[in-house]
């Protein structure tokens, strides 16, 4: 039988050091780039985005499963979401799991944010069975994940699944108590189909499908450390009374139009530094601080601009891989410059 890395799925080989399964140690159960993500923190080849959508549910369509946990990361929400999942799983059931809660502020109440998923599923137009929002406590976590596959797993394997770096091999984890599965802070850790065995029930972790308009595609990677956020967010408040420019690092510049009064409050890393300025004196503020003030920044400098009309009600504005900044009072317009890559959405506000 083939044998597979117990940490990403790969198929294990000793003769590619560049591709994935290299160990080059026979009767080794990891491959070395697992070895070294576990023990050093260092990524040996990076696969960036993660595996194109139709590879993996193509590859998910012919599992032997009535199950999908659909893990979505609650901070990184909209690039989490799979527009059209529900129709390329039809005939599964799909449960969303919610990942990340502990990034959120812990003011959010639990009713308010399962409100809020399910009305951003029904603009997305996806239907899932249940929302489940995943608890540190494993004994919670378990009672949640097993009432599920007992009503809808069918007793078949489990299908773990959703974007890269949504948190599905720590989600695996923790239910299993044990860190078997591989997990880094580099979308695209899981590189096959990859099951574990937990209390009788087999769940298969799954590659993380690609994330194509984050801006964690096109940070350099020793950035992503200042970029996730590794505990809650603190919300970043300003005060508006005139037209006001924003950097987010070297990264992000968000312009606000036509103020008369507001407030702009930021949700992304504690690690990234917010610049303020005011509007007249931006485009100068840019240019001399640019790289060195402004950081982290991209290989590509922000180039492409979305532009919205503010209504009155409380508004997001979301940079996908970043976070959210949520805009209220009198705004006439928001613009968000960001690399090409990069989507930006607005959405009514989650908080
Ligand atoms: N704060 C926080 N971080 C989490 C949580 N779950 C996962 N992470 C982090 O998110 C990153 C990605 O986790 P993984 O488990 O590797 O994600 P994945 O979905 O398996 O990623 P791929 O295999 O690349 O598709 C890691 O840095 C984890 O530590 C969580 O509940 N809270
Ligand atoms: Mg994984």
């Amino acid at each position: 039988m083939t044998a597979r890395c117990k940490g990403c799925g790969a198929v294990l080989q000793s003769s590619d050091p560049q591709a994935p399964g290299y160990t080059p140690k026979e009767g080794s159960v990891y491959c070395q780039r697992c070895y070294r993500l576990i023990h050093y923190d260092d990524l040996t080849f990076s696969m960036r985005t993660g595996i194109s959508e139709d590879q993996v549910l193509e590859q998910m369509g012919s599992a032997d499963a009535k199950l999908v946990l659909w893990i979505v990361d609650l901070f990184d929400f909209e690039a989490s979401m799979i527009p059209g999942i529900s129709r390329k799983l039809d005939g599964r059931t799909i449960v969303l799991c919610g990942t990340k809660r502990d990034l959120l502020p812990a003011t959010v109440s639990d009713t308010r944010l399962v409100q809020f998923i399910y009305s951003r599923l029904k603009e997305y137009g996806i239907r899932v069975k249940e929302v489940l929002l995943c608890e540190q406590d494993p004994e919670k976590l378990r009672e949640d994940v097993f009432g599920a596959v007992r009503a809808y797993g069918g007793g078949r394997p489990v299908l773990v699944a959703g974007r890269a770096n949504a948190g599905k091999s720590t989600f695996l984890n923790r239910l299993s108590q044990q860190a078997v599965l591989t997990s880094s802070r580099y979308p695209g850790t899981t590189l096959d189909f990859n099951p574990i065995e937990i209390e009788g029930i087999t769940f298969i972790d799954t590659p993380g499908i690609e994330i194509r308009h984050s801006l964690l595609m096109c940070t350099r990677e020793e950035d992503l450390r200042q970029l996730i956020p590794v505990q809650a967010v603190k919300p970043r408040v300003y005060q508006l009374h005139d037209e006001q420019s924003f950097a987010i690092g070297g990264l992000v510049r968000l312009d606000l139009l036509g103020v008369e009064k507001g407030s702009a409050v930021f949700y992304c890393s504690r690690a990234l530094p917010i610049h303020r300025t005011r509007l007249a004196n931006a485009d100068a503020f840019w240019q001399k601080h640019y790289g060195e003030l402004l950081q982290p920044i991209c290989a590509e400098a922000a180039s492409r601009t979305f532009t919205e009309r503010l209504p009155q009600a409380k508004m997001d504005a979301v940079i996908a891989g970043l976070g959210w900044c949520a805009l209220s009072g009198k705004i006439r317009e928001v613009q968000v410059r960001v690399p090409a890559q990069t989507e930006v959405l607005f959405r009514k506000a989650m908080l």
